[in-house]
């Protein structure tokens, strides 16, 4: 009967339902500053754990900590992401169904960390199976190579993801991890040219450099110094005073025989080959010819191609008209653009032929009869830069769709709840994002749809018709906005270039000239010869028609939908403490911020609108039944008159409980707080009976 919550575990509540004022904002957010203070970085409201970064390495992520949370049950030890991870995985296990883990908050909130804890918590606690051994060192292992590849330094978080990530981990029967499989999303392609000031390039160019031995650099005809490559100093900002590139270094080419990598070199040469890329220069022709001027050998070597076939991809491009081929020369700006979109692409590809070795790697190699999955979603993070292109318009997109699935889930599964159990209740009003969903993703109307149309008229900018057909389509939305004023003014403060979203999280700008929304439309219609020569030719996709990236984004967002709505949700909630990265510091305003837009308040009001707390039948007996002689030690007869007896005996009043079919409902806060109270003066009674043999 001992308690495993301590007296500091109790600082504030442990679950926000049993807030005595649970409308108050003010009240939640100094419940998170309390806990927050101590250390307390988890909380939750139900079943969904809200989790804020500490910004610094707390001790409670060790073996003896997993042991702890086993088998227990969620409400009678203090909130962990080990609580969610240990329940997740035993509601795969008894009830036979799939589960996800949906991990959610903006960037540098903490979700990449969270989704590692979770499965560094599989990988430790789970079973083997005998065939299958490493596969718990293989799923692990994967992360710092996807990692070094996949995330960068940016100035809200020197390890963001960017791209998504759907990681699904398939257990046994016996409740062993036996495979895994990877989805990703958009890679932020735009990073491999250019970064932002104070950002860098992807962690895996520094770690080259700075780790990489000699030999291996001479090899591939690298310097040392990152600020002689031009894809490198853009950001200028070459080391990052948290990041050890070189230890990194070493920790993925340790990890890379792990995931079962053996093409190395390949994998280097791609690298080399960007670097050498983003030095490659050009002169201009009397004619607007260009030329390139700088050595280009090495760098055909490096990406396997003839250097003359290179040198005529970056100056010309190939253009069929009525079924001819015709070869006109590039611009200057045309060639630079040119080799800045092969640069993008075959970074692109280099990563998702990765992806797709790991895969090879984590693939199911037994068959493994009555196997479960639980999903993992980690993507990147919400956010608005000073300069928002169609990557953050993607990324934001994406963080919308989670926040509708989030409340279709959370609503649908509170209703069901109430039905399943017989209870009546009165729904609560949510902010709806789908409004948001249908403006961007809706068929024929839809800002994607706009955008697909665009990209198919021939010609290279269509910035500008683009941004007018937008306002022609969607400029009465409620959550568009250009310059344009309803009453034919212009609004100062925007540009004649950009629209806004009123994103559920918040406005964002996004711009659609240039470099900007424009490169992608040059790169889906770009003719890349070199590629076919780097990977195997049927792998190149047919470039006729191809599929616009827009639209094969939200193509992938909807399948995703698909998989997480067919599985059991849980959620992590991640908050971010202050914009500084710093310990300690709790910026009541930026929390606030999440708070809203992550819909907390309402998660709330939801789960205390009829009834504060539930629990199954068993759990309520078992915990309370010393309070009761007739239930104590044990009850012999059905678990609802049990649950009756001990209720009767504590005083309940008919409105402040109400018996679901195998679920007590519990309405107000206060009954439980005094029931809990009558079990810790009962302790020291239950402890002597216990040690005399009862
Ligand atoms: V992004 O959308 O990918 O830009 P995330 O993934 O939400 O973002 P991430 O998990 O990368 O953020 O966390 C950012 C940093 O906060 C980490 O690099 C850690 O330094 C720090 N962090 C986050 N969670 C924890 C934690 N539980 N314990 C200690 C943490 N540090
Ligand atoms: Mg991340």
């Amino acid at each position: 009967m001992e308690s495993a919550l301590t007296a500091r575990d109790r600082v504030g509540v442990q679950d926000f339902v049993l807030l005595e004022n649970y409308n108050s904002e003010a009240a939640f957010i100094e419940n998170l500053r309390r806990r927050f203070r101590e250390n307390l970085i988890y909380t939750y409201i139900g079943s969904v754990l809200v989790s804020v970064n500490p910004y610094k390495e707390l001790e409670i992520y060790s073996k003896p900590q997993m042991d702890r949370y086993r088998g227990v049950s969620f409400y009678e030890i203090s909130p962990h992401i080990y609580a969610l991870s240990d329940n997740t995985y035993r509601a795969m296990r008894t009830e036979r169904k799939d589960q996800c883990i949906l991990i959610s908050g903006e960037s540098g909130a903490g979700k990449t960390e969270a989704s590692k804890k979770i499965l560094l918590y599989y990988a430790v606690t789970c079973p083997t199976n005998d065939r299958m051994a490493a596969l718990g060192d293989r799923l692990l292992q994967s992360n710092p190579v996807l990692e070094a590849f996949g995330n960068a330094k940016t100035l809200r978080n020197d390890n963001s993801s960017r791209f998504g990530k759907y990681m699904d981990v398939q257990f046994d029967f016996r409740g062993a991890p036996v495979g895994g499989h990877i989805l990703n999303y958009l890679l932020e392609k735009s990073r491999v040219v250019h970064q932002n000031h104070g950002e860098r390039n992807f962690h895996i160019f520094y770690q080259l450099l700075d780790g990489g031995d000699d030999d291996l650099l001479n090899t591939l005809n690298l310097e040392r110094n990152p600020q002689n490559y031009r894809y490198l100093v853009k950001g200028n900002c070459p080391r990052v005073s948290s990041i050890s590139d070189k230890n990194n270094w070493k920790v993925v080419m340790k990890a890379l025989p792990v995931i079962g990598f053996t093409e190395e070199e390949k994998l280097l040469n791609i690298i080399a080959s960007v670097l050498h890329l983003g030095n490659t220069q050009f002169g201009e022709a009397e004619e607007g010819e260009t030329y390139i001027t700088t050595e280009i050998s090495n760098l055909a070597k490096l990406l396997g191609v003839d250097g003359s076939a290179l040198r005529e991809a970056l100056t010309h491009k190939k253009l069929t008209a009525k079924g001819e081929e015709m070869i006109t020369p590039l611009n200057f700006e045309q060639a630079e653009s040119a080799r800045d979109a092969l640069a993008k692409t075959v970074y692109g590809r280099a990563f998702t032929w990765l992806v797709e070795k790991i895969n090879q790697s984590l693939a199911l190699k037994v068959h493994s009869k009555g196997s479960s999955v639980i999903g993992l979603l980690d993507i990147y993070g919400f956010e608005v830069l000073q300069h928002n292109s169609f990557e953050q318009f993607c990324i934001n997109y994406c963080n919308e769709k989670l926040q509708q699935l989030f409340i279709e889930l959370t609503l649908r599964s509170e209703q069901e709840e109430y039905e399943t159990e017989g209870i009546a209740w009165e729904p609560v009003q949510y902010f709806d994002n789908k409004i948001i969903c249908d403006l961007i993703e809706e068929k024929h109307k839809g800002i994607i749809s706009i955008l697909d149309e665009e990209c198919l008229r021939p010609g290279e900018t269509c910035d500008v018709s683009f941004l007018e057909k937008l306002e022609g389509t969607v400029g009465g939305h409620p959550h568009f906005v250009t310059h344009k004023l309803a009453n034919g003014k212009t609004r100062r403060v925007m540009s004649r270039e950009e629209f806004r979203l009123l994103h559920y999280a918040g406005e964002v700008n996004y711009n659609v000239t240039g470099k900007l929304f424009n490169t992608f439309l040059v790169m889906c219609q770009s003719d890349n010869q070199i590629l076919s020569h780097c990977f195997r030719r049927e792998e190149v996709i047919d470039q006729k028609r191809p599929e616009m990236a827009a639209t094969q984004f939200k193509n992938s967002l909807m399948k995703l939908m698909e998989i997480l709505s067919s599985k059991e949700p849980s959620y992590v909630r991640c908050i971010k403490p202050n914009d500084a990265k710093q310990p300690g510091k709790f910026d009541e305003v930026l929390v606030r911020h999440q708070v809203k837009y992550l819909g907390l308040m309402e998660n709330l009001r939801v789960r205390r609108a009829g009834f504060a707390y539930r629990r199954r039948f068993e759990a309520f007996l078992q915990r309370y039944k010393p309070l009761c002689p007739e239930t104590w030690p044990n009850w012999h007869g059905r678990l609802v008159d049990g649950v009756l007896t001990l209720v009767k005996h504590l005083g309940y009043k008919d409105e402040e409980y109400k018996l679901g079919r195998s679920k007590i409902f519990i309405r107000f806060p206060k009954t439980l707080f005094s029931t809990e109270d009558a079990l810790e003066a009962k302790k020291p009674e239950i402890v002597i009976v216990i040690q005399s043999g009862w």
